[in-house]
């Protein structure tokens, strides 16, 4: 049994998140964890909302609202819609959070006493227009690396340069759209990343197992040092964690507060002593997550986020805690996804294009959507969703190869046998070969899942279920029932043990129904198949079940193409 931490990247306060957003972090962290728990594992599974930086304070001023009162309510939506889509967070915190208050200024003071962050006085966008320092997304303007047109002062959505505000060609406040913008000096404290680049080179050299995705990304940034110029970590902001407080070493940072992206990644480990102090443990409790020198050396860490939110795990944040001279965990594994498209065009929050979740479950429940999105997860690149694609298989894949297998064997067994498992009868060379092939697939899923190939191992499932179907259909019970109904048992009495044993290895993909299907076969607590014949004959003769409610509905045209029309608009 081994110890993994799994941190999923922290959705933004600023509204409820479409199903890109969903699928490129949060969504895969939770198949994850799921399936660590199924194997034994211990599991600490993290996330929270991002609630700091110009997003929150933009979101509550179009809200209308102050925005600690934003930030509360938005932190209920989305803890609702992650119940709602089943994501199973040991904690689900608040980058608000005292926690991560004392932990961010506590790294900025150890950073600081290394030597590795000074203050500049620096010239800052200032509008006329709008009476203020422009921070971060308060600018938008050109993208100097690729030319894209609407890239905003921190980073640049469409190549992933991080960005200053004052490096944009052409820009303008976000907030009344003012051109009038002038440079003022101002004081701020800056992260010396550059100091660490070569740390941070061998230790991203040392990653010879991570994803190629992750890895050129942050190598590119490491080696033209755009993305490792030493850094401002601090905003003219009212709204987040105060960069003058009570202990700090400097002086003259009244009204600033850290940068979004400095106290963001730090919320990883807050989170999980939130979830320490929630649950009444002492501090040791989330430490031993934590530091290397109290129990951590011994933990597997995983981060799962978008490709746009690769340069900041990789570099930044590792910066952060590898500059603090303090024993704190860096991530052993980082999983990055590319983007997921929506029916020809992208994605977007700022137009309401696409399927936000609080849609998708007022019209599907969830296994529905984690099926479609985990086994089309944009991994080795982009990938498109299209209400056809999904309708399709949904049908195919949910319906009609483990639903309908489940229906046909429950209903047969009751009509012949009666609800319970049908003894007598054996076991021949039809059920041999079954075995062999289960045994393979089996360990090539478990392969699969362990290297987090999310698509592979979806589709070793979905052959999982069709080899029941196949299995049925060659040793075809019904007309074995006329001759011999003993045989018809034992075939029988093998598909229906198929069930509690699908139930377990897709429990991480669907919960729900995996769910519904112990519930009906009486087996909850089924382990995981660690042997193939053992767990195949896990419910004896006599064993009751219940034939279970329909599992997967298929969606018929007339709502494909409702919903289809219905989402095409504006939200
Ligand atoms: N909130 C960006 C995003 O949602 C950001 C991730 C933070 S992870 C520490 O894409
Ligand atoms: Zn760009």
């Amino acid at each position: 049994m081994a110890r993994i931490l799994i941190t999923s990247a922290l959705p933004y306060i600023n509204g409820v998140k479409h199903l890109g957003n969903l699928v490129g972090s949060q969504l895969p962290a939770d198949l994850c964890a799921r399936y660590m728990r199924a194997r034994g594992h211990e599991v600490m599974f993290v996330c929270a909302t991002d609630e700091h930086g110009t997003p929150a304070e933009l979101a509550a001023a179009g809200a209308g609202k102050p925005v600690a009162e934003y930030c509360d309510e938005m932190h209920e939506v989305q803890a609702g819609l992650a119940r709602g889509f089943c994501l199973s967070f040991d904690h689900f915190g608040r980058s608000s959070s005292p926690e991560n208050h004392a932990l961010t200024q506590h790294l900025a003071v150890k950073l600081w006493e290394n030597g590795l962050i000074e203050i500049r006085t620096e010239r800052q966008m200032y509008s006329q227009a709008d009476g203020r320092f422009l921070p971060d997304r308060y600018v938008e303007g050109i993208c100097p690396e690729c030319g894209y047109e609407r890239a905003r002062g921190d980073q640049c959505e469409n190549c992933t340069r991080q960005l200053e505000p004052t490096e944009l060609i052409a820009p303008r406040s976000a907030i009344s759209g003012a051109t009038d913008l002038e440079l003022r000096e101002t004081k701020h404290l800056y992260l010396l990343q550059s100091k660490l680049r070569e740390r941070l080179r061998a230790w991203i050299d040392s990653k010879t197992d991570w994803p190629v995705l992750t890895t050129s990304i942050a190598r590119k940034w490491l080696d033209d040092g755009e993305g490792l110029q030493d850094r401002g970590i601090t905003r003219d902001l009212s709204w987040g964690i105060p960069a003058q407080f009570p202990g700090a070493p400097w002086e003259g940072m009244e009204g600033k507060v850290f940068y979004v992206w400095f106290d963001a990644p730090i919320e990883y480990i807050a989170a999980t002593a939130e979830w320490a102090h929630a649950g009444g443990h002492g501090d040791e409790s989330w430490r031993r997550w934590w530091r290397t020198d109290e129990g951590a050396q011994d933990v597997r860490y995983i981060q799962f986020m978008g490709k746009d939110n690769v340069p900041f795990h990789t570099l930044s944040f590792p910066a952060t805690l590898m500059g603090s001279g303090e024993p704190w965990k860096l991530v052993d594994y980082i999983k990055s996804f590319n983007y997921l498209n929506y029916d020809g065009g992208q994605f977007s929050t700022s137009q309401g294009r696409g399927v936000f979740m609080d849609q998708a479950l007022s019209i599907l429940p969830a296994d529905y959507w984690r099926w479609w999105l985990l086994s089309h997860v944009p991994e080795t690149s982009d990938s498109e969703f299209t209400w056809e694609n999904f309708q399709a298989s949904v049908n195919k894949d949910l319906a009609d190869v483990l639903g309908n297998f489940v229906s046909r064997v429950t209903k047969f067994c009751r009509a012949r046998f009666g609800e319970a498992v049908p003894g007598g009868g054996e076991w021949g060379a039809t059920e041999e070969a079954l075995f062999q092939e289960l045994s393979c697939r089996l360990a090539s899923y478990e392969g699969h899942m362990d290297a987090m190939e999310i698509r592979k191992a979806a589709q070793e499932l979905r052959a999982l279920w069709a080899a029941g179907n196949e299995y049925l259909q060659s040793a075809a019970p019904w007309a074995a029932y006329k001759e011999d109904p003993a045989r018809a048992a034992a075939i029988i009495r093998l598909a229906l043990n198929l069930i509690p044993f699908y139930a377990v290895l897709s429990a991480p993909f669907i919960p729900n129904a995996a769910e519904a299907l112990q519930e009906a076969m009486k087996a909850e607590g089924t382990p995981w198949p660690e042997d193939l014949r053992t767990a195949l004959s896990a419910l004896p003769p006599d064993h009751e079940f219940s034939v279970p409610g329909v599992l997967f509905a298929k969606i018929s045209d007339e709502s494909r193409e409702e919903w289809q029309q219905a989402f095409a608009g504006r939200r």
